[in-house]
């Protein structure tokens, strides 16, 4: 990754050339025009997505930012599409959250020819320039897998026998699904006894995790010991299957999630989620600020993580109160 920090010429020159090109000095622009900014977002496959994009919305009205707002239905082309429209309409900031991390090369070409400085929310994009975009901000994702890693690790301590792990992981190339994936790995994997018999995608959402989880208990049936989903919407999906399946979830099988949404501290109370792993949807306020640093020229560090915890259901009724997503 290249150096963490912006230099301010870097940061400068983008604003000052995309001021110029409108013919106004930076401060006159700063002074009378609200700041525009455009923000392509994934869709709106979970709870996790959902309180997201609450958060931006409050956000920008708060900040008396004009957004203007996408909804990509979890298509990269429409995601494109939007970034396109935003160009051609001249916004001062450009931010998204990539669906997938490969694919964003030519567009974000275009908005550096167009001078407009774009910033990346939750999820990375992996290009080989990333002069490409200002700052990437949201969570660490491999590590948040080696909480998941460890977790089990502390839980499955002093027990021999194999234990057989089932994996519903995130949206196919995305971010999330690569490094919580490998964040796992790099941890149980110091152990043989833990075995990923079945790992297949659910795309984030209840519908599909539900649907893969009844496969998965089909092919393998009570060989399966832990379930890991790489959110709480796919654990929540994959509780029903095991439930229909006549078996106790988080007693029959350990179920592992992460995000921390609303609908997973509801399941960790009723006993039938084990842990989940906290991913704050909470980014708004943080990318308001951004955009307005960018816009008064001041520098911004290349990565922005946000910090998180752990949830295991022992602790969820007393934390229950006090969530905000
Ligand atoms: C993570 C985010 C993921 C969540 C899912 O930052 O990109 O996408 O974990 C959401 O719930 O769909």
């Amino acid at each position: 990754m290249m150096n963490s920090r912006l230099n301010r010429r870097h940061v400068l020159s983008a604003l000052g050339a995309a001021t110029l090109s409108a013919g106004l000095p930076l401060g006159a622009l700063a002074a009378d025009k609200k700041l525009v900014l455009g923000f392509s977002q994934i869709g709106a496959e979970s709870e996790w997505r959902t309180a997201n994009t609450e958060s931006i919305k409050a956000a920008a009205a708060a900040a008396g930012i004009e957004l203007k707002f996408s909804d990509a239905q979890q298509k990269q082309e429409n995601q494109i599409k939007a970034l396109r429209s935003f160009i051609a309409q001249k916004v001062d900031v450009i931010a998204f959250s990539p669906v997938v991390e490969s694919g964003w090369e030519t567009v974000l070409r275009e908005a550096k020819a167009a001078k407009i400085p774009v910033i990346l929310t939750d999820r990375a994009v992996n290009v080989k320039d990333d002069s490409l975009y200002v700052t990437f901000m949201g969570s660490d994702f491999l590590e948040e897998g080696r909480k998941a890693g460890r977790w089990l690790v502390e839980k499955t301590k002093g027990s021999t026998g194999d234990v057989n792990i089932v994996e519903l992981q995130g949206t196919v190339g995305s971010a999330p699904a690569i490094d919580r994936k490998k964040g796992f790995e790099e941890i149980i994997k110091a152990d043989p006894k833990f075995k990923v018999i079945r790992s297949q995608t659910g795309d984030f959402t209840r519908a599909k995790g539900k649907e893969v989880m009844e496969a998965f208990l089909k092919a393998e049936g009570k060989k399966i010991n832990v379930l890991y989903a790489h959110n709480d919407d796919m654990a929540i999906g994959a509780i029903q299957a095991i439930e229909e399946a006549g078996l106790k979830p988080a007693k029959d099988i350990t179920i592992i999630s992460i995000d921390g949404v609303k609908g997973a501290f509801e399941a960790m109370i009723a006993g039938k989620l084990n842990v989940s792993v906290e991913c704050s949807p909470l980014l708004g306020p943080q990318l308001m600020q951004a955009a307005q640093d960018l816009k008064a020229g001041k520098t911004l560090p290349k990565r922005i993580v946000t910090q998180e915890s752990i949830f295991p259901m022992e602790v969820a009724a007393k934390e229950f109160p006090s969530r905000k997503y």
